[in-house]
């Protein structure tokens, strides 16, 4: 494979090795980012997560058409929530829970309508599907050995939220050994203003546990 291209980021250029790397796009389901769905319902402005979807197609399609590795994640449980300890089931709203009956379904229970990936960027063959219990796509799930098998060393990060579940990856995987860049445009928040710090604290202190960069130029060092 050819040698690694330099991509602006912050705080430093970022070395993106053409063979060594996997796109990750977490959580990009239809109960996070629909209208009318559950993220909706709880009130939080699904537009600030549906701008990523756009530049995220982009990325998607560009890193597709080399034929590098994507990997899918999607939050979720079992219908008897037996993998959805108390301490994550108490949380929101009362009447909105995981389980519950939401407006596409059992809200974040594996097989519902709102659990899967939203039809702009539906998986497909061959690309991987890890289904997560937690917010890390590392805890409960074969993410680890894939990421082995794969051979890779750099995760490319995408998805939502921000804060939450792109945080929570990318910091377990850069406690084991992964170089993770995340794309700015490509992860989204609910609330602005964790937009802006999830992405100001990863690049932080000399990038504490990434890098950050614009897919404009991920796509510009594809080409
Ligand atoms: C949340 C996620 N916010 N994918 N999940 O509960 O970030």
């Amino acid at each position: 494979m050819s040698d690694p291209v330099s991509i602006p980021a912050n705080p430093a250029p970022f070395p993106l090795d053409p063979g060594g790397f996997a796109l990750v796009i977490i959580d990009m389901q239809r109960d996070f980012l629909e209208p009318g769905g559950f993220g909706e319902s709880l009130g939080n402005d699904v537009g600030q997560l549906r701008r990523t979807i756009q530049p995220l197609r982009a990325v998607l399609d560009a890193t597709r058409a080399l034929g590098l590795p994507v990997v899918h994640t999607r939050e979720g449980h079992l219908p008897d929530l037996s993998d959805c300890p108390p301490s994550k089931l108490n949380r929101g709203l009362p009447s909105r829970r995981i389980g519950d009956p939401g407006p596409n379904g059992r809200i974040l229970i594996r097989g519902e309508y709102g659990h899967d990936i939203i039809d702009e960027l539906a998986p497909v063959a061959g690309e991987a599907v890890v289904d997560k219990p937690g917010k890390g796509a590392f805890y409960g799930t074969g993410f680890g050995d894939l990421l082995v098998a794969a051979g890779v060393s750099q995760l490319v990060v995408t998805g939502v939220t921000t804060e939450v579940c792109v945080h929570t990856t990318v910091r377990e995987a850069n406690d084991r050994g992964y170089d993770c860049l995340v794309l700015e445009d490509c992860v989204g928040s609910y609330f602005p203003e964790f937009q802006a710090a999830g992405l100001a604290m990863i690049a932080a202190q000399g990038g504490i546990f990434g890098w950050t960069a614009t897919s404009a130029d991920y796509l510009k060092a594809l080409s």
